[in-house]
């Protein structure tokens, strides 16, 4: 019998260096924590971790620090901001830094990671270009055994499989899937959306836009012969996070001038 699975799913954090970035930092590590509070079993990046390649120093410690809290298995793709071009971020990162249960996926050609001890597997591909021609779910597998089957792609979803946009993925191949949990990013809204068997999630950013809108992220709880349960974790209002940054930012000052 396939055991119960929850899935906490996270996708366009945009971690950027510097002052700026803290209000995105504390929301990361809010991710992080809702990832041990539900305690779940697979933890799922689906692109955008980084806001652009550049990144370097600080904000990768705190990106092994913080996977290193993770003791389940976390897998993370690209996004088109920090796409598998020549000397990106994520490629010059040793994930093992932050333990061996964190698994980049760098594949252009798709990758299906295999969990025996959660009955899971997980397909993704890291995206080389954002570009029309880049379609996010070509090459999806079929499902060979009796496991939780679960993707990740990060792209543009349009119910017009004629739309003219980058990294497209439409109803039809979300349905062709055969997914049990098709995790998504790039659209920074929640969103849920169901074709044919397949659930598939954008968990919303965890930094909103707006001041006073709350990002997000999704906690899945995967259970066999029902429908998956959906979670909007709320992670915080801009406000509260950056509030939240200058807080720890004076306990730094703080704990160095003493
Ligand atoms: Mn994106």
């Amino acid at each position: 019998m396939i055991r119960p699975l929850t899935i906490a799913h996270t996708s366009d954090v945009h971690l950027i260096d510097g002052d700026e970035g803290a209000n995105v930092r504390a929301a990361f590590a809010r991710v992080v924590d809702a990832v041990l509070l539900h305690e779940a079993g697979l933890f799922l990046i689906a692109g955008d971790l980084f806001d652009h390649n550049r990144i370097c120093g600080d904000v990768i410690d705190f990106v092994y620090a913080q996977l290193a809290r993770v003791k389940c298995p976390t897998v993370i793709i690209s996004g088109n901001h920090d796409n598998s071009e020549q000397d990106a971020v994520l490629a010059r990162m040793d994930f093992g830094r932050a333990g061996a249960h964190v698994m980049l996926i760098d594949d252009a050609g798709g990758v299906v990671l295999e969990f025996p001890e959660l009955h899971a597997t997980v397909w993704g591909r890291c995206m080389e270009d954002h570009h029309p021609a880049h379609r996010p779910l070509a090459g999806f597998p079929s499902r060979t055994r009796d496991l939780w089957h679960i993707g990740m792609a990060h792209g543009f979803y349009s119910d017009d499989a004629n739309a003219d946009r980058s990294s497209l993925i439409t109803a039809a191949e979300i349905g062709a899937s055969g997914f049990d949990y098709l995790a998504l990013g790039h659209v920074h809204c929640h969103r849920q959306l169901r074709h044919g068997a397949t659930l598939a999630v954008y968990p919303g950013a965890p930094v909103p836009y707006g001041r006073d809108e709350t990002g997000s992220m999704a906690i899945v709880r995967l259970h066999p012969g029902v429908q998956p349960r959906i979670l909007e974790h709320p992670i915080g209002t801009r406000g509260e996070l950056e509030s939240e940054s200058r807080r720890d930012s004076q306990a730094v000052q703080v704990a160095a001038a003493g």
